[in-house]
């Protein structure tokens, strides 16, 4: 056998045992290691240390710990030869790496006191750390999550992706309009990476294709490409939780295959001279801030070809023993496609077993369609990617050529199944007119097709991809999402975690189905007492972030309401501005007195795309509306709007863990699962929310009186678009609609200057695409049940202990479970510490 380095490829053969010297977990090594780190790592005295030095002593410090197990842990799978999951994902929005790993490898005491020692403090210097934004929005942080339950479960998984080297925007205010800047995360130097440039894998584009005969007189294809990059990897640690076990995240970095020009350089054209070099490096330059709407732009397509053949060229012929026999690759691998994004990866294996590795056609299509098995994260229709063909044949003719013969092969299967009828192979084919339908091609080369929740795998079977379920109706599974319970319960609400382990002991942290043993601490009115005490804190906690963060004053008594995930129509960010608009109407025409309006802070969080114009619309009205609310003394100070500008995971850790109320408020049948959704009710937050995505099970297992649903149905919104949805008339119906529309077109935001919100207002009037006034009133009807159960302390904080006690199914280590039992039958590995 054959021992993996962490970058993947074997070195000299193994002596086990010599491979490396653990690190000590004790105060005097951990304080020893750091010394080294910082005097002989960053080359200064501890007195002399910039911030940034300690930071980057103390993260190596602290990696040392995770680096010993993962030399182990590599070592083992590769002798072990298991199944592994490779998660391809062209984002994983991972956030600060330096807690996650001071808690899985159990050293949160030693470097406390150990920092206390040097006369350091640990909060300061966690807070030096950038996050990696190398996402977007949910679909990001699952792959996150899920590789973080994977290491937990010690089940062998490498997350693929790209290195994006600035990450999502960095969102700041302009009069409140968003401004975006780039992130340059890298900057002050990334610990938690190590790159293996050795381990370069070149990745071609453009060209043409040639048929030749190969010494068997078979005739075959060869890709005759006519550029090149490089990817470069660099690998991640991912710790699982005190179980020993450290998984690999490989992302890669796009270089030139060779150096600038030096002819140029000597002439004196510098641009020339890197001109190469910039072309090559543009491809993982920066992450694409869309969320759910692809642009058909040319170079994602190179990004996701990037990272794809880096990926599968990695496995193949750097992970697997050189020996692999490829026949067998099934046993050995799964790739999941963490949407469509990596879908291109299907022709590519094909490509490599038929051009490179010799084998016959229906063989290698038997293997790739074993291979992969793929996830579908939107119900949107202009997300489901579709590839021009001008563009996919002058990128990648020989994968353009592949599909073709896939699509045709798998037309002929449906004309065979559903004879007589055209319309079926037409609809269900791959190659359209004009385009690539990447969700196609993935439903027919994987082994599964599933949804992240139980309404939105429905949906996908029935409305999206309906001609597929009917042919292979067994391919299509549900899992539904999760959420790392290490991340967003243990670390980011140390208080109420520390609660609920005096309650029911520490077993919930890798087995969150045991919150369940919280249900009689919901009766207990001392143990109400003290999760209530809990979010106090916890809002204290958020009040002095967003005060030294951005200078945002934030009371800390009322309901703290949180709205933060993407900004977009669909989720309705829009409802919850009328709603506020509502109340301020209310006070300032009289309808309301002051003194029976539930005091509420709403704090959102929401980046919009930057070519997304009525989302930036949208952010402008919210900060229009926060900026007037705050000010007016007629409020008496009950109604505060705080919206902190670039939203991140950082950020969601500190927010999450201070709401008292969950607004998921998507239009029923467009959010595909939601997220967030799943951290706030485990954190003690009652949701209020339509009938849609992960909102219905949360409703299912909390029980309806400790959720607020409202709003139109499914279903329901089918048939009210079939007959024609008239949004104007229900604004007139309900005066407080029409007068919060009023007071926003008149001006009352924008210092008197109607036109600033005239576009949205008429959007609303006449368009409202995703029925925010048909779902006004209910919504209404549902935050006046919030105010009147919010009145009621012991009964509000009941139904949140429930949340939490009720919410265990939502771990990220359950939905691992579902897809190794659905999809990809894998096994953990016994890992000894
Ligand atoms: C998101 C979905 O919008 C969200 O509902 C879901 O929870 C999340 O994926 C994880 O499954 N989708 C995306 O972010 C996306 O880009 C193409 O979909």
């Amino acid at each position: 056998t054959q021992v993996g380095s962490p970058s993947g490829a074997p070195a000299e053969p193994p002596r086990r045992g010599l491979g490396h010297v653990a690190p000590r977990h004790d105060v005097e090594g951990f304080v020893g290691s750091f010394m080294r780190e910082l005097n002989y790592g960053q080359g200064v005295s501890l007195t002399r240390s910039s911030l940034n030095d300690r930071y980057l002593a103390l993260a190596r410090t602290v990696r040392h710990h995770l680096q010993s197990r993962w030399m182990a842990a590599l070592a083992q799978q590769a002798d072990d030869q298991a199944k592994t999951v490779c998660y391809l994902s062209a984002e994983f929005l991972l956030g600060r790496q330096l807690d996650n790993a001071i808690l899985a490898s159990d050293l949160d005491d030693v470097v406390e006191e150990g920092l206390g020692q040097l006369g350091l403090s640990l909060s300061t210097l966690r807070a030096q750390e950038i996050e990696p934004g190398l996402g977007n929005g949910g679909l990001g942080r699952l792959a996150a999550c899920f590789i973080d339950s994977l290491a937990t479960m010690s089940v062998p998984c490498v997350g693929y992706g790209i290195r994006y080297e600035y990450g999502i925007f960095r969102q700041s205010f302009e009069d409140g309009w968003q401004r975006e800047d780039t992130d340059p995360w890298l900057a002050l130097g990334n610990p938690w990476e190590f790159p293996h440039p050795e381990h370069a894998v070149t990745v071609n584009f453009g060209g043409t294709t040639e048929h030749y005969e190969d010494e068997d007189g078979a005739t075959r294809t060869r890709w005759l490409p006519d550029w090149d990059v490089q990817g470069v990897p660099y690998n991640y640690m991912v710790p699982g939780f005190r179980n020993g076990r450290v998984n690999t995240l490989r992302l890669w970095s796009a270089k030139a295959t060779r150096g600038f020009n030096l002819n140029s350089f000597n002439a004196g054209d510098y641009v020339d001279a890197v001109r190469a070099e910039t072309f090559a490096e543009k491809i993982s330059m920066v992450l694409y801030p869309e969320d759910s709407t692809p642009q058909g732009k040319e170079l994602r397509l190179q990004q996701q070809y990037f990272f794809v053949a880096c990926s599968v060229h990695n496995f193949i012929n750097q992970v697997l023993p050189s020996d692999f026999d490829l026949h067998k690759l099934p046993d050995r691998v799964i790739f999941q496609l963490n949407d469509t994004h990596p879908v291109i990866a299907v022709p590519e294996l094909m490509r490599v077993l038929v051009d490179e590795k010799g084998f016959d056609w229906d063989e290698a299509w038997t293997i790739t369609q074993q291979c992969f098995a793929y996830t579908c994260h939107t119900l949107l229709p202009e997300a489901l990617e579709e590839w021009s063909i001008e563009l996919m044949g002058r990128l990648l003719p020989r994968h353009l050529e592949i599909i073709r013969r896939i699509d045709e092969e798998f037309r002929a299967e449906v004309a065979a199944a559903f004879p007589g009828d055209e319309a079926m192979p037409r609809r269900m084919a791959i190659v359209g007119d004009h385009t690539v339908r990447m969700a196609h091609l993935a439903t027919v080369a994987g082994s599964k097709v599933n949804g992240v929740a139980e309404l939105h795998s429905q949906l996908l079977r029935d409305k999206v991809l309906p001609d597929f379920s009917a042919l292979w109706p067994e391919k299509f599974t549900n899992v539904t999402n999760g959420v790392t319970p290490r991340r967003f319960l243990r670390l980011a609400n140390r208080n109420l975690s520390s609660l609920i382990t005096e309650a029911i002991g520490p077993g919930w942290v890798t087995d969150l189905d045991r919150l369940r043993e919280l249900e009689p601490f919901a009766d207990d009115p001392a143990f109400r007492e003290r999760f209530r005490e809990v979010k106090r804190l916890n809002k204290a906690t958020l009040a002095r972030t967003l005060q030294s963060r951005n200078g945002i004053e934030m009371p800390t008594t009322g309901i703290v309401d949180i709205m933060v995930k993407r900004l977009h129509e669909y989720k309705r960010q829009t409802l919850k501005v009328l709603h506020i608009v509502s109340l301020y109407e209310g006070v300032v025409s009289g309808r309301l007195a002051v003194e029976d309006v539930t005091p509420r802070v709403f704090a959102f969080g929401a980046k919009a795309a930057p070519g997304y114009a009525m989302a930036k619309q949208i952010i402008g009205l919210i900060n229009a509306v926060g900026a007037t609310v705050n000010a007016d003394p007629r409020l008496d100070g009950r109604l505060t709007v705080v919206f902190p500008p670039n939203y991140d995971v950082t950020l969601a850790e500190k927010l999450i863990p201070a709401a008292d109320l969950s607004e998921q408020i998507s239009l029923a049948g467009k959010e595909a699962s939601g997220t967030g959704n799943m951290k706030l009710a485990l954190n003690g937050a009652l949701t209020i929310g339509t009938d849609d995505g992960a909102n219905i099970e949360i409703r299912r297992l909390v029980g309806d009186e400790n959720f607020f649903l409202f709003g139109l149905l499914e279903p329901q919104v089918e048939e009210l678009l079939a007959k024609g949805y008239d949004p104007a008339s229900y604004a007139a119906a309900d005066p407080r609609l029409t007068s919060a529309l009023d007071l926003i077109a008149s001006g009352a935001f924008t210092g008197g200057d109607a036109s600033v919100f005239s576009g949205l207002v008429d959007n609303l009037l006449h368009h409202d695409r995703f029925l925010a006034l048909a779902d006004f009133s209910a919504y209404m009807e549902a935050q006046d049940r919030v105010d009147a159960a919010y009145a009621d302390p012991e009964g509000w904080t009941r139904s949140a202990v429930l949340n939490v006690a009720r919410c265990g199914f939502f771990s990220s280590d359950r939905a691992m479970r579902e897809y190794i039992d659905k999809i990809w039958h894998a096994q953990p590995v016994v890992t000894s510490l």
